[in-house]
């Protein structure tokens, strides 16, 4: 462009100014954002991480045009606290009650800081949630009216638009809710909803497993109210209209991006995509059921993939595939047996969903954490990579509003870093340090991950996963010994010191 298309161009930005308009030609420069965010989706278990046994062609096709990341991380093992960080960009365990949310949670994002979507919303984006939520609805102190405007969530904490299913798969009500209200709830049969004791007359999964269509781990619950003849964490009655069937889900709330793509194609738009698979239950379409010989979490996770392809394709049909960034990643780490006996465990043979990494979810082990972690624009990442830089789900608030302009006040995003020219793959520093949690937190820094002592159990037993747990401090290097074999605490207690001693000033800042 020559120096005269420049002068123009910014008398004409100048003049929208005076005339109180917003520059178009800037706003449609910001590309349109997807964060595609899997459920308990483990560090190996799509075809670029090493999944052998299914591909993952859509997926992996995102890697191939964009950046990919081997050391990315979730804030957390486990979902709530993950979700919470990269919505607030602060640690999660700087509040009381980010830990797994029950189904009747009052809402845990604090509504008087900003949150990414609300950044991007100040950027001029129209911003959605779009599919599982789990960080609670309603005010602090108060009960949930599922039959009335359910309030403060998504749209109180800067999204324009939501369509979700409010807590897990295997948490009642087992409902979408759409901006404030139950979809497609009728007035006349009210849903009841209780984690204290059973409500209604529904069968339960303990008083009549003969109904269930899948069988629950007798050593995890799960065996409450049976909604779509699966058995689910906490009662519920009424609202039999509402209920969803789980092998729609996928296609329900694929659809429901498709469409906000499409009615907003003309203006920057951000989706928090929040697929509910791998999660458990886990019952996908019959177009996948049976298909990945791995039972049905491999059925779920080619569901999965089939998403990404919907979402990219709906973005080539519309031109808008040059200048969308995807984002794709998971909450945390994998587990087979969460609750339903589901043969996960039976048919999993040599895969190995952490890939080389130890623990899964919950865990404070590098599996717990460590995931898959994709980004591609095909304008604004020109050039395909793998990266190994140090990076937080955490950092995408910060990142991204460098990336629309955007100033952060202070107190709002404490612990996101701007990692920027790093998802775009043009700088590969990493982050100085980040804080993990599993149970007990950890610090990587450089090569080194420190585990700080806990003396909770090994491992835990009903999921059969350890948790990283120890007496005693734990320091492991991590690019030489990535399944975190051998504790280096004893022979390094100098570093041990340092690490912990930051961790302590992380926590206390
Ligand atoms: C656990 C549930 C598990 C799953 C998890 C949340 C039991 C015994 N287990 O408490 O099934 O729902 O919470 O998963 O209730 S997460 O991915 O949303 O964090
Ligand atoms: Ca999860």
């Amino acid at each position: 462009m020559n120096m005269k298309k420049i002068r123009n161009l910014t008398l004409a930005a100048g003049l929208c100014y005076l005339a109180g308009l917003a520059p178009a030609v800037h706003a449609q420069q910001k590309p349109n954002i997807i964060f595609i965010y899997a459920d308990d989706l483990g560090y190996g278990d799509i075809s670029c991480y090493g999944m052998k046994k299914i591909h993952t062609p859509n997926i992996d096709k995102l890697a191939k045009q964009g950046v990919r990341f081997t050391n990315g991380y979730a804030t957390s093992a486990t979902c709530t606290p993950s979700r919470y960080g990269i919505l607030t960009g602060r640690y999660p365990w700087r509040q009381q009650n980010t830990g797994i949310a029950p189904g009747d949670a009052s809402l845990i994002i604090p509504t008087d800081h900003k949150t990414l979507p609300g950044m991007l919303q100040d950027a001029g984006y129209h911003t959605a949630v779009i599919g599982k939520w789990h960080l609670g609805i309603g005010a602090p102190g108060t009960t949930i009216d599922w039959n009335a405007d359910l309030k403060p969530g998504p749209l109180e904490v800067g999204f324009n638009y939501a369509y979700i299913m409010p807590a897990t798969l295997d948490r009642v009500p087992c409902v979408f809710v759409e901006n404030h209200r139950v979809v497609n709830l009728d007035q006349n049969d009210p849903i009841t909803v209780s984690y204290k004791h059973k409500v209604g007359t529904d069968p339960t999964g303990k008083e009549n497993p003969e109904k269930l269509r899948m069988r629950t781990d007798p050593n995890q619950g799960h065996n409450q109210t049976i909604v779509d003849s699966i058995s689910r964490i906490g009662w519920m009655s009424g609202g039999n209209s509402a209920r969803w069937k789980d092998e729609n889900i996928a296609g329900i709330i694929t659809q429901k991006a498709i469409d906000f793509i499409g009615q907003n194609k003309t203006t920057p738009f951000f989706i928090y995509f929040a697929s509910g698979d791998m999660h458990v239950p886990r019952y996908p379409n019959s177009q996948f059921r049976g298909k990945s010989g791995m039972g049905l979490r491999g059925d779920a996770i080619l569901q999965l993939d089939w998403t990404v392809g919907q979402i990219t394709h709906a973005l080539d049909s519309l031109g808008l595939t040059k200048n969308t960034m995807i984002v794709f990643s998971s909450d945390n780490g994998p587990v087979l047996n969460d609750g339903y006996l589901d043969q996960a465990v039976e048919l999993v043979g040599s895969h190995k969903p952490a890939g080389p990494l130890r623990g899964g979810k919950y865990s404070s082990f590098e599996a717990g954490a460590r995931v898959p972690l994709i980004v591609k624009w095909p304008a604004g990442i020109p050039k395909a990579a793998v990266s190994n830089t140090l990076i937080g789900q955490i950092d995408f608030y910060a990142s991204l509003a460098k990336l629309t302009g955007q100033p952060i006040a202070d107190g709002d995003a404490p612990d996101s870093y701007d990692m920027l020219q790093q998802l775009l793959g043009k700088s590969k520093v990493d982050r100085p340090y980040l804080i993990t949690q599993g149970g007990p937190l950890s610090i990587i820094e450089g090569d080194y991950k420190y585990i700080t002592p806990s003396k909770g159990p090994k491992v835990a037993t009903d999921v059969n996963i350890e948790l990283g747990n120890h007496p005693s401090a734990q320091l492991y290097n991590i690019k030489k010994d990535v399944f975190e074999k051998e504790n280096l605490a004893e022979k390094e207690p100098a570093r041990v010191k340092a690490m912990a001693e930051k961790l302590s000033a992380v926590k206390a800042a």
